[in-house]
């Protein structure tokens, strides 16, 4: 339980307090929880001395933590990811560097003892239910020093933006976060009758922290390569400033731009059909915007006239070979990500067909890709470009024959 958890964050605290440096590598998700939890981590770590270098990352991209682990002697830190690949992050420590893990999704427990994973998923509780990364986060800083309470508002941010809600409020201990945040005059709730509705307030006046985390959102997500993480961490600290409302609307125009032409294109006959799948690739026309925008387009045009709503649909964006601030890496991969219409996905709840949890990752496994998170509805994967075409005859196969 909780306290468990807090003993073993005590515990990696003590480990952390004796190592030889006081340098940290931070790696955070790019989306509004991992965003917060980024800079809840960055501030607890500063105010304690240490000297954080942070990297924001879409994915941990075995190609990425390959090269985080050729280092030895170091302290590496991730948040909002991670949690389920413990073990393979043991694996290639094998002693070497302290590694932190602050997830929240469905985890594994770590096999080296220098990993310390500190998923609450771990210690029973539900992270996509009680307690998200930045809560995780939150919990960890005032674990180490009490006086980082002043950064609950941030961890609510992430909490709202992660969207879990019981009956339309935040439940256990994002709730408890946000009522500290309350507490302290950050934060106003407001009864509605679906539930809650949270208000971060700010000398500009009260902001929704649904559209709060929209906005981080956008940031990281359309601007990953385009600093826009760093200006999201600005903001979780510093709040919304004239640039970031000015490079939101910049990316949000970029959005706009790049999806319309996609749509045209499409209708002019990109959009490719086998039996059970229509599918198309978009290359490098999403640039500058990160590999989650595949998966949003995908959702935009799920339910229009210009999709059957019989077969699955799948978008492919190829992956730069670039992580912002840690340098150039050679992926030579492709996302595919994955959508269904409403009536498919009928279809799938009813099991009268095959989920994309099942036909995602089996086919992206023959292929040698890396999969990450699936689920029945909404899916997503890597294979080396190239594979794009013999990926959808795998996933045909899978459908006409089983597996
Ligand atoms: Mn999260």
């Amino acid at each position: 339980m909780i306290e468990d958890l807090i003993d073993s964050m005590e515990k990696a605290i003590q480990e952390l307090e004796q190592q030889d440096h006081r340098k940290i590598a931070l790696f955070h998700h790019n989306d509004s929880d991992g965003l917060t939890s980024g800079a809840i981590l960055e501030s607890a770590f500063e105010r304690k001395g240490f000297n954080v270098q942070r990297f924001c990352l879409e994915k941990p991209y075995p190609g990425v933590l390959k090269k985080i682990y050729e280092q030895q002697g170091q302290t590496i830190v991730f948040t909002d990811f991670a949690g389920r690949i413990a073990p393979t992050i043991s694996d290639l420590n094998q002693g070497k560097n302290l590694t932190l893990i602050l997830d929240h999704h469905v985890a594994e427990p770590a096999t080296d003892p220098r990993v310390h994973n500190l998923d609450p998923e771990l210690y029973g509780l539900k992270g996509d239910r009680d307690i998200t990364a930045s809560t995780t986060c939150y919990l960890f800083a005032c674990t180490m020093d009490a006086a980082n309470r002043d950064l609950a508002h941030i961890a609510a941010i992430g909490a709202v933006g992660d969207g879990f809600f019981v009956d339309g409020r935040l439940a256990s201990q994002n709730r408890e976060v946000t009522l500290e945040a309350v507490r302290q005059g950050k934060v106003e709730i407001k009864e509605v009758n679906t539930g809650e509705q949270y208000f971060l307030k700010t000398a500009g006046g009260q902001i929704n922290m649904e559209e709060y985390g929209a906005y981080l959102d956008t940031l990281g997500a359309a601007g990953y390569y385009k600093d826009g993480p760093d200006m999201g961490v600005r903001v979780c600290l510093e709040g919304i400033s004239p640039e970031s409302d000015q490079m939101l609307e910049n990316l949000r125009q970029i959005q706009t731009t790049a999806f319309d032409g996609e749509v045209e294109r499409l209708r002019k006959g990109a959009l490719k059909n086998t039996p059970n799948i229509q599918w198309f690739h978009v290359e490098n026309r999403f640039a500058p915007m990160g590999v989650k925008m595949i998966g949003a387009f995908c959702d935009m045009i799920k339910d229009t006239k210009d999709i059957d709503p019989k077969r699955y649909i799948a978008g492919f964006q190829i992956i730069r070979n670039e992580i912002p601030g840690f340098g150039p890496i050679q992926f030579d991969e492709v996302k595919i990500s994955m959508r269904v219409s409403k009536y498919l996905a009928d279809k799938i709840r009813l099991g009268e067909a095959m989920g994309l949890d099942v036909l995602l990752p089996e086919a992206t496994s023959r292929l040698g890709g890396f999969s990450d998170a699936c689920h029945r509805l909404t899916a997503a994967t890597t294979v080396a470009i190239g594979k794009e075409e013999e990926l959808i005859k795998e996933m045909e196969k899978i459908l006409r024959t089983g597996f």
